[in-house]
């Protein structure tokens, strides 16, 4: 047990779920965090409802705890307003809390749609520049320059996730070259929170697939080594998907359907 008190935002959503169980191995104490239903807690935990548009509830939230795993926000492409409120001012109450409460080290949430409009037949690390796919990469554009500016600035260490497609299995073509496996989940999680120094990362999210976008050798030095592959999946997915209609920006671009203009825009 690394932790004395760990928090989890977004603690009901589909990642949060599946690292629920999975975080309790590393820590005394998990709050959880989310404005959906937690259901009931285990012995371990404590239940936090908050929302992240309300500084107070936010400020409470961090108060005692010594590392965040911080999944909270809007997770899909949809209307700028709710995508302010969660995202962006959510991030910086959740920075501003932290700077405050004396936590040092956070895992962020940010999501491949930061760089989701660079094309499927090339290659990028994190160290080329963003292209935001829309009103939602935009916000994790932003949650990863508030964590730069908090690093630089307060010294609080980030290690930003630019997570690709993480479910039980990949699930089209696309997902191929981004999947990442709950185990290899865990793993990189894991790795963010205990790796000696994090100082500012960013890192994809993925598992060790043999189609890939993202060149993760910047993941080397926080000790994520992906065990999984998508590779088993290619036949049944391709058989399903025998064609794809190359004038389809979800076919051309990273960042799939993300990247096809929305009602939101
Ligand atoms: C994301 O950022 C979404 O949160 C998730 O639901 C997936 O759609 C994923 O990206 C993806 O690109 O597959």
């Amino acid at each position: 047990l690394r932790f004395d008190r760990l928090l989890l935002t977004g603690a009901a959503g589909g990642l949060g779920r599946t690292l629920r169980p999975r975080l309790a191995a590393y820590c005394h104490r998990l709050r959880l965090s989310d404005i959906e239903d937690l259901g009931s807690a285990a012995p371990h935990e404590e239940l936090c409802p908050a929302r992240l548009e309300d500084a107070d509830a936010v400020h409470a939230l961090l108060k005692g705890v010594d590392a965040v795993v911080h999944l909270g926000g809007v997770s899909t492409e949809q209307a700028w307003a709710p995508i302010l409120r969660a995202n962006i001012e959510g991030a910086f109450h959740l920075y501003e809390a932290a700077r405050r409460h004396g936590v040092r080290r956070i895992v962020l949430a940010s999501s491949n749609h930061v760089t989701g409009f660079y094309r499927q037949d090339e290659v990028i690390s994190p160290a080329d520049p963003m292209r935001p796919d829309g009103l939602y990469g935009l916000s994790k554009a932003f949650g990863e320059n508030l964590a730069r500016l908090y690093f630089d600035r307060h010294g609080i260490e980030t290690v930003c996730l630019r997570i690709g497609s993480s479910f039980p299995e990949p699930r089209n073509r696309r997902m191929l070259a981004t999947w990442l496996s709950y185990d290899d989940l865990e793993r990189l999680v894991v790795a963010s929170l205990t790796t000696p120094v994090a100082g500012f990362s960013v890192i994809y999210g993925v598992s060790d697939n043999t189609t890939s976008w993202w060149d993760n050798t910047a993941a080397r030095h926080i000790g994520y080594r992906p065990q999984d592959s998508s590779e088993p999946f290619r036949a049944t997915i391709e058989a399903a998907e025998p064609r794809l209609d190359m004038n389809d920006p979800a076919t051309l671009f990273q960042g799939g359907p993300f990247a096809r203009t929305t009602p939101a825009e």
